[in-house]
């Protein structure tokens, strides 16, 4: 027998934990213009009179003068080089949304931006919904989580307690989903909706087909509504297949990843016709470039047949997410420049380093001394940041920052505990600051250890969409998961090209227009109507099993030609091969009436409806 491996799918290279707040400038803060040769007298003319030069490029310069109005400034540099003085007006990123701020440092709760981008902060939950996450175990020592309303099973297979974290996955997963409302840390889509946890694997991260089609049995067993596997690898497998198809056909829901190696591969258990796929969107709307996008197309020539249940159905914040980290492997990094706080990275070392800044160039040099109590300002190039960082360390310096010398932020490490042989810390920060960060008189670095982190992965989004299912359906709980399924794709935001794509499937997910839908059409009340017409033949027979109930379908009739058949189980539609018959675990004990009916996929070719009745 095969085995196929499953990995956690969330994109390594781009963890992110850049905490800080955006660099502000000050109210006085003005620019100006100057004839290129004489700007440098302006600048001394400018330091003389109290400024402190914050920009020094072609053409102008900027420059704070503390407490003093535009009028102000603009008679104190009265002089015949300066062309124009403005003020310099605050810009920020056209981010749509942003995931920015420490929860550690700030007083109040953050509310990640897949939050605020799919709607979940204008709906409340209600009772009665628990989610499963099938994933690596959770540390709730963030305090974020409700405890009495979190159970779990542990793996047979040995990859531990599932309250014990097996790596940052499941726990940064379990948070996007559930983190409570508590005015700390971060909120998430379902903010204290009960979950499940079972551990399939640890930080090395990857587990079996078989450990999953179990860990389903398990979610059903406990209850569960939705199952969230923000996992998948490559290959199907009837086993696990058939868990989920089983799942699914007890009212349940199933969401998994796309997948992050940004082509057109369908990974599974997403690519299962009874598993909703759920791509990666990032915080302007646009598609994640590691997103999965498979055709929903399978087979060549004549026999090729169209799934869309195959491909991305919808998407939700997948890129920079912020949610909940297990105590000690998330830091976050400081760095402030005269008194002005700049976007940063945690490369390595806690502590809190304060004082005169020096500029050391490449920081290729150690000199004993030089450095002595100051914070080290070093280009990123020619040597390892550990031998930057080694060296400032080496002439006496107490923080380094390392400025990239391409655009966007720095993001880098210095080696691990054998390796690194520094001890001060050290932050990255953005070319973009660089400017402002050189001339600088002083600064304060910190590398904290924080209960929160930012995570990018379509793994990532498939939490953000489980907890808006488990928001919406807990809302209107006379729904079935397939229900909730297709209403989350019909009311989806369109995004990427017009209409409905490989990339976004129906677009992303919007928790309030999924409900006011929901509402106006009566969409669950009474459940789906089956197509009517056709002669196919169904007989339904139920039966016990080590104490679950099953029901054997055997139909005939339908195309031969059509590969696969539309079953409706009490008025929901699932499809499964045109193979003339089925055998459907309810999962159910005690009394309880299903009807069953079958046709030909995608077509109004039915039989009469069959009812069993416990
Ligand atoms: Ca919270
Ligand atoms: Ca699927
Ligand atoms: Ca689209």
């Amino acid at each position: 027998m095969k085995n196929f491996k499953f990995t956690a799918l969330f994109a390594a290279t781009a963890i992110a934990l850049g905490l800080s707040a955006s660099a502000q400038a000050a109210d006085d803060r003005y620019v100006i213009q100057v004839d290129e040769s004489k700007k440098g007298l302006v600048k001394v003319l400018t330091k003389k009179l109290g400024g402190v030069i914050k920009v020094d490029s072609y053409g102008f310069i900027a420059a704070t003068f503390s407490g003093k109005s535009l009028s102000e400034v603009k008679g104190l540099l009265n002089n015949p080089h300066i062309k124009l003085i403005e003020d310099d007006q605050l810009r920020k990123a056209f981010n749509l949304y942003d995931d920015l701020v420490d929860p550690n440092t700030n007083s109040s709760q953050v509310t990640p931006y897949a939050v605020i981008q799919s709607q979940a902060n204008q709906l409340l939950l209600q009772d009665g919904m628990k989610v499963c996450v099938i994933d690596s175990g959770l540390d709730m020592s963030s305090g974020d989580f409700l405890t009495d309303r979190v159970t779990g099973d542990n793996d047979p297979t040995g990859t531990g307690n599932w309250f014990e974290a097996g790596g940052e996955h499941g726990t940064h997963v379990a948070g996007t989903i559930a983190a409570a409302d508590n005015n700390f840390g971060v909120v998430g889509m379902a903010p204290g909706v009960p979950l499940h946890i079972i551990k399939v694997f640890n930080a090395a991260g990857w587990a079996y087909s078989s450990d999953l089609a179990q860990a389903a049995n398990l979610c059903g067993e406990a209850g569960a509504n939705i199952i969230s596997m923000s996992l998948g690898g490559g290959g199907a497998n009837s086993t696990e297949e058939n868990a989920f198809k089983n799942f699914t056909a007890n009212r349940g829901l199933v969401i998994a990843a796309a997948g992050n190696d940004g082509n057109s591969v369908r990974s599974y258990p997403a690519g299962y016709s009874s598993v909703m796929m759920i791509g990666a969107n990032d915080n302007n709307n646009k598609i994640a470039d590691f997103s999965q996008f498979p055709s929903c197309s399978s087979g060549k020539g004549r026999r090729v047949t169209t799934d869309e249940e195959t491909c991305v159905e919808v998407t939700a914040g997948g890129v920079n997410t912020l949610s909940t980290f297990p105590a000690g492997l998330a830091t976050a990094a400081g760095l402030t420049a005269d008194t002005v706080a700049y976007d940063t990275s945690a490369m390595e070392n806690l502590g809190t380093a304060q004082g005169d800044t020096i500029d050391m160039g490449i920081g290729d040099t150690m000199t004993p001394n030089l450095a002595l109590g100051q914070i080290c300002v070093i280009d990123r190039g020619t040597i390892s940041f550990h031998d930057k960082v080694k060296n400032c360390e080496g002439s006496g310096g107490v923080g380094a920052v390392i400025i990239n010398n391409e655009p966007g932020m720095l993001y880098g490490t210095l080696g691990d505990e054998t390796t690194n042989m520094t001890s001060i810390p050290a932050v990255g920060a953005a070319q973009e600051d660089r400017s402002a960060l050189v001339v600088a008189t002083s600064m304060t670095v910190s590398v904290t250890e924080t209960d929160y982190g930012f995570l990018s992965g379509t793994s990532m989004a498939t939490p953000a969409v489980s907890g808006v299912a488990a928001l919406v359906w807990s809302n209107h709980p006379t729904c079935t998961g397939s229900q909730i399924r297709q209403v989350l794709k019909d009311t989806a935001l369109d995004a990427g090209t017009a209409g409905k794509d490989d990339y976004f499937g129906y677009g992303i997910v919007q928790a309030k227009a999924a409900n006011d839908y929901i509402a106006e059409k009566n969409f669950c009340d009474g459940g789906t109507t089956p197509p009517t017409g056709g002669d196919l033949t169904l007989t339904a027979s139920g039966y016990k099993s080590k104490g679950s109930q099953f029901v054997d379908l055997t139909w005939s009739g339908a195309d031969p030609e059509n590969g696969n058949v539309d079953v409706y189980q009490n008025g929901s539609p699932f499809q499964t091969a045109n193979d003339g018959a089925l055998t459907i675990d309810l999962n159910a004990k005690g009394g309880g009436t299903y009807t069953f009916k079958v046709c030909e996929a995608g077509t109004s070719t039915c039989s009469e409806t069959a009812t069993v009745v416990f």
